[in-house]
């Protein structure tokens, strides 16, 4: 009658471990707000997604130095971008080349 029941108990256990799991992706904000990035320098892991909000009445966006990507921020909007390759990043906003931020993006364990 009790036979099921180790190979049930860890099978539970095995599902209760893995949320731990640190490949969990995760979002990043980034604030926007008096023409700037804030924080201008995050972390994160390749997976993660960085979203930026904008609190400022006229557009900007987030664009890569090398090209890579071109993320539109509308006026008082949101523009996010998943992040898929690993390394360090520059970007700035097209329209107020002042605006810069970088972010960091390590492989996942
Ligand atoms: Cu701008």
């Amino acid at each position: 009658m009790c036979r099921g029941r180790p190979l049930r108990l860890a099978w539970l256990l095995g599902l209760a471990a893995c949320p731990i799991s640190s490949a969990v992706a995760e979002t990043i904000q980034i604030r926007v707000k008096d023409l700037g990035f804030v924080p201008a320098q995050v972390s994160a892991r390749v997976g993660d997604t960085v979203e930026w909000v904008s609190r400022d009445f006229v557009a900007h966006t987030a664009t890569e130095r090398d090209g890579r990507w071109d993320v539109a921020i509308p006026a008082e909007g949101k523009g996010r971008i998943t992040l898929t390759r690993a390394g360090a990043v520059a970007y700035y906003c097209r329209y107020h080349p002042g605006m810069i931020g970088s972010i960091s993006i390590t492989a996942p364990p």
